[in-house]
């Protein structure tokens, strides 16, 4: 297709217009043209080009599951700067420092028993006495329990320190995990790729090499995974388009990226609390920007616990086509840091009214998006 003559007619910038005529023929923007265009496009041009590539995809169809968290701890070893949640162990009998029981995190999973929930996503702080052994026994169980239940878990900054205390290979680890029952990773612990910012920010937990090392382990023995990119404190374009460039790299090598999921620094109660948050404006282009310049990312996300739900309506037309769970109120990452969604929990009822406001088409799927239930056609039960 050609730029059409109203484009011509708007875009004076020969430049703009070429790369714009690259994007809609589908063709790949090297590192220096997404940087171009990052920071010479206007908002418009960056929305259009990226709900064109989204509904080309998608068409309306926007996904959605039905979820819980389980955060076991968030004692942590490491001190990210950003990170408003963490407590250190010393700190235990301070009442913000949790530390859930085995028998808790199964009283959890059992609450669940009479809901038609698919997915249950565990992450939390890396805490010094949890190492591999504990976790596998803890997914065993909780497949057990509840065998239907996608157990998708542990970002990679938690799983390097699991294969470095338990002495395997990142390969082993992720095998025993995958024996144990676990699906899938979730995308967090990735932040920023560039080693000067990621020094600034979280310079003691996993390095980016093995961040990108640890979903390559994932995906060769067969667990899917996503990736998440923090933006909006010290970090500058050329940072975010070297952090997709280093994911679309690897996605070509695997395939085994699910969804990309771009979450904005929220600056309450942490050590960047200095760092004012980015404007709206900026979100919108993040996540624009995430659409045309990762070809090979089937799925972009809106995680609305961290960005809100007015935002994540508006998101859905600047190139997101994913709005993650129900979430129930069981995460406490965001609301610690100042997202305005105090006590996440959205019905399904309210996940499909959200999606439909805005014109499009709710679909619920499982963790690795087969479409399981598409509610523009059926009520809810
Ligand atoms: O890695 C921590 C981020 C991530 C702050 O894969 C913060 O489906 C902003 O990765 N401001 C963990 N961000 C959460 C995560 C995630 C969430 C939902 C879905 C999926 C998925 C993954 O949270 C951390 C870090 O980047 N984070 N503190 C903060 N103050
Ligand atoms: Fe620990 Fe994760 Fe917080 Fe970093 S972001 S301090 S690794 S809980």
């Amino acid at each position: 297709m050609q730029v059409t003559s109203l484009l011509k007619q708007t875009i004076k910038n020969e430049q703009l217009l070429n790369l714009s005529q690259k994007v809609i023929d589908e063709k790949r923007l090297t590192p220096a043209e997404g940087l171009y265009l990052y920071t010479h496009a206007e908002l418009s041009l960056l929305a259009l080009l990226a709900n064109y590539i989204r509904e080309k995809r998608h068409g309306n169809k926007t996904y959605f599951n039905k979820n819980f968290h389980i955060e076991p701890t968030n004692i942590c070893v490491y001190d990210c700067k950003f990170c408003s949640y963490s407590r250190k162990l010393r700190e235990k009998d301070d009442y913000e420092a949790w530390e859930l029981s085995e028998e808790q995190i199964y009283d959890a999973i059992k609450s669940y028993n009479n809901q038609d929930i698919t997915e249950v996503h565990i992450v939390g702080g890396v805490h010094p006495k949890m190492g591999l052994e504990y976790f596998k026994n803890l997914i065993k169980n909780i497949k057990q329990i509840r065998p239907d239940l996608h157990v998708k878990a542990f970002t990679a900054v938690e799983l390097e320190y699991m294969c470095r205390k338990a002495n395997v290979s990142y390969k082993e680890g992720l095998q025993i995990l995958k024996d144990a029952g676990q699906g899938s990773l979730p995308g967090g612990g990735a932040e920023i790729f560039d080693e000067t910012i990621r020094e600034q920010i979280c310079k003691d937990k996993c390095t980016s090499a093995q961040w990108l090392e640890m979903h390559e382990a994932a995906h060769a023995v067969g667990m899917p995974s996503n990736a998440t990119m923090l933006y909006g404190h010290l970090e500058n374009y050329e940072h975010l388009i070297d952090h997709m460039t280093r994911l679309r790299d690897l996605q070509d090598k695997t395939g085994g990226f699910n969804a990309f999921i771009p979450l904005k620094f929220r600056n309450k109660n942490n050590q960047m609390s200095e760092i004012e948050e980015v404007s709206i404006i900026e979100d919108l282009k993040v996540f624009a920007m995430s659409r045309i310049y990762l070809d090979n990312f089937n799925h972009i996300k809106a995680y609305w616990p961290m960005i809100g739900r007015k935002t994540t309506q508006l998101l859905l037309s600047f190139g997101v086509n994913d709005i993650d769970g129900t979430v129930d109120d069981s995460t406490k990452i965001y609301s610690m840091a100042g997202s305005e969604e105090q006590k996440p929990v959205m019905t399904s009822q309210q996940m499909i009214d959200l999606i439909k406001q805005v014109g499009r088409q709710p679909i619920e799927r499982d963790s690795v998006y087969n479409e399981l239930n598409d509610y523009s056609v059926l009520e809810l039960n």
